[in-house]
């Protein structure tokens, strides 16, 4: 690298400071100065330095955000102080109920803080000396899962507070509306049944047991309570709130102190409208007394607190006219009707489309062309049509019928045992063509940058591409040819089409588009077999002993590759120069004492080098961290260990931690021979 060590801290530094500060900015502001691959730039150069030089490693690096997978399943987390739920108010009679109960305990009036209501997941996170220590969800309110290697990966969330206290905050993790309608997207294109609304998003990436996966997600907290605040030196709710903030937690800014019950009324119909300009979606206002003496006096009923309440808003419909209902064809050859409506303003933006599914479900609802339809918002961001009114029917409109042709190709259309969606089985269907492109050079896929759906339409036009293949034959005098497409754009997309060739192997696998093969299965795929060629040759009864790989995916794989053309595709691809391989590491987990443990490495082994060793204690399901503490529960000191052999004595004698372990070499080398990693 060439940096003295001074240099390399001085840049770490530099570079955590800076990292953490486009966290803050993407999240807590909504407002991003860079892009996601100038961001990713950052972290890698962290990541690498931290590497060459393991003294500047720091459990509260962001580079630590991105976490080992946890070893199976999570671990139950008793809540010491209960996450209750909230009273709810659905009209301003049972606001105002709720007001004259707290005044006659009370017997005055009283001060409330109002708190828009984030519909997302409740979490905890417990800090000890600063530093983020456990994270949870709710679970039933006593007993949470313990999803603190998640948590980590949520840039808001501060790994280390501004002073080293102790303490437990709750809030809501939650998906912001942009990541939520992208990843529904995606999951839609690759046959996975989209999530119906942000919050079963943010639950689905929180309960992910890969911590990339859930990073990959880009969810948010909005912390919404000290637990226990009465304990520290604060006399209001939001006091507490500001003290938080103020220590680095994303606590939410938009509240109100209001002094009757009038006021609160006033501030959630300010909010009515306007919350549907936030980033993250919110189903209502949580009204909260203010001062914690007096919460106390109220205290709970068996299920909520006495002293809050949370208003919801109602849904928000539409009744509007369905002029026409549109069949598209997607990548899986999947036809999709898409309702057709007048244009109605809802949840603050005017909509006129809206999914309908599949046919069954236009029947079920008895959907026709002409009829009057009510539409809705899912989650806030999603249009669907709930329903047909056919009472107000002034014609007999004739029913929806699926074409038995495919509308892009006239091949007939058919539909697979089990299966509501009809599907265009024509390989060279057009429409089937350009979505799988379209996929093929997408963010989670191959990643080719500026290359957008656009583009992809009019190389096919041109007759410039024809496969995924051809994009790697493209030419700069090609690319010329195009209209709006100068020598810079030119050079950059043949640039990006270059390096895309250098993914691993999972990208490859998601981008071709293989049926029930979703992002996370492609890359448990590469990590099981690491070479292409050896996916190709793997049988059904071989896939199905993959993590996670039902005997549909085995099926799917196992089919796909046997169809005519792909081979000779992938040859052709791998003639292009693709990579085939799998380039990050690929961990098959042994079950050991070393399983979900934090162990230190330090000074040097006899019989392996560093690198060897890491991958020993991965395999053993350990995880490595730089630096000896109190969560430390092992230490494999080899020889000449220094400064951190004696850290670890001294955490033992202090009884800081008093069950921290100390392996030499020897016992090291027996843990490894017991699971039969050295051959
Ligand atoms: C749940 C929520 C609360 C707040 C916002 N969003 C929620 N989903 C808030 O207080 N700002 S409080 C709460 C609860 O106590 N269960």
């Amino acid at each position: 690298m060439g940096l003295t060590f001074e240099e390399a801290r001085d840049r770490v530094e530099a570079l955590r400071r800076e990292i953490e500060y486009h966290n803050r900015r993407y999240y807590t502001e909504d407002n991003p100065s860079i892009s996601d691959a100038d961001w990713d730039a950052l972290m890698r150069e962290l990541i690498h330095l931290e590497s060459e030089y393991p003294e500047l490693q720091s459990d509260t690096s962001p580079s630590q955000r991105v976490g080992a997978p946890v070893a199976a399943g999570f671990a139950k987390v008793e809540h010491e102080i209960p996450m209750l739920s909230l009273a709810n108010a659905y009209s301003t009679e049972e606001l105002l109920e709720f007001d004259r109960r707290v005044r006659q305990v009370i017997g005055r009036d009283v001060t409330y803080v109002c708190e828009l209501k984030i519909d997302g997941l409740a979490v905890s996170l417990r800090y000890e000396q600063g530093k983020l220590i456990r994270g949870a969800t709710r679970g039933d309110g006593d007993v949470g899962e313990d999803i603190t290697q998640n948590i980590r990966t949520i840039r808001n969330v501060p790994l280390q507070l501004s002073e080293p206290v102790s303490l437990e905050v709750r809030g809501e993790a939650y998906m912001p509306k942009k990541a939520f309608a992208l990843l529904n997207e995606q999951r839609e294109a690759s046959g996975e049944m989209p999530f119906a609304n942000p919050r079963n998003a943010a639950a689905g990436s929180l309960r992910q047991l890969d911590p990339a996966i859930a990073a990959s997600r880009r969810l948010g907290v909005i912390v919404y309570q000290l637990a226990q605040a009465e304990s520290y030196p604060v006399e209001y709710h939001s006091e507490a709130l500001e003290w938080v903030s103020r220590l680095g937690l994303p606590a939410n800014g938009e509240r109100k102190i209001c002094r009757s019950i009038a006021d609160v009324i006033a501030y959630i119909d300010e909010w009515a409208e306007k919350r549907h300009t936030l980033p993250y979606a919110t189903d209502g206002m949580v009204i909260k007394v203010d001062s914690l003496a007096l919460q106390q006096e109220l205290g709970f009923t068996a299920k909520s607190p006495r002293w809050a309440i949370a208003y919801k808003y109602a849904a928000e419909q539409a009744e509007t006219i369905l002029r026409d209902i549109e069949l598209s064809v997607g990548r899986t050859g999947a036809v999709t009707p898409t309702a057709v409506f007048d244009p109605v303003q809802l949840a603050g933006t005017t909509v006129s489309r809206a999914s309908l599914h599949n046919e069954d479900l236009i029947r079920e609802r008895d959907i026709r062309v002409g009829d009057v339809i009510v539409v809705q918002k899912a989650g806030d961001i999603i249009p669907e049509v709930i329903k047909s009114l056919a009472d107000r029917r002034t014609f007999d409109y004739p029913t929806f019928a699926m074409p038995e042709c495919c509308p892009q190709c006239g091949e007939p259309l058919r539909r697979l045992d089990g299966e509501v969606a009809w599907r265009c089985v024509n390989p060279s269907c057009p429409a089937l063509i350009r979505e799988s492109l379209i996929h093929f050079v997408s963010r989670d896929a191959m990643n080719i940058e500026g290359l957008g759906e656009q583009w992809i339409a009019i190389l096919l036009e041109k007759g410039l591409i024809h496969t995924v293949a051809d994009l790697y034959r493209l030419t700069k005098s090609d690319l010329l040819q195009l209209d709006r497409m100068g020598e810079k754009l030119a050079d950059k997309l043949l640039d990006a089409i270059e390096q895309s060739k250098r993914n691993s192997l999972e990208r490859l696998l998601f981008g071709l588009g293989i049926r029930h093969v979703g992002e996370k299965a492609a890359k448990t795929l590469a990590q099981a077999y690491g070479t292409m060629q050896n996916l190709m040759s793997a049988t059904v009864d071989s896939l199905v002993t993959v993590p996670d790989v039902g005997p549909k995916m085995a099926e799917s794989i196992a089919g796909y590759f046997a169809t005519p053309g792909v081979q000779e595709l992938i040859r052709d691809l791998e003639d292009l120069g693709l990579n085939m391989d799998y380039l990050g590491q690929r961990i098959e987990k042994v079950e050991s004492p070393f399983t979900g443990k934090t162990i230190v490495l330090t000074g040097t082994l006899a019989q392996a080098d560093r690198k060897t060793a890491t991958a020993w204690i991965e395999r053993l399901g350990g995880v490595i961290t730089g630096s000896v503490s109190a969560k430390t529960d092992f230490v494999v000191a080899g020889e000449k260990a220094g400064s951190k052999l004696e850290k670890a004595q001294d955490l033992i004698r202090s009884g800081k931690n008093p069950s921290l372990q100390i392996l030499d070499e020897g016992a090291f080398l027996q843990l490894v021979d017991a699971a039969g990693l050295r051959d």
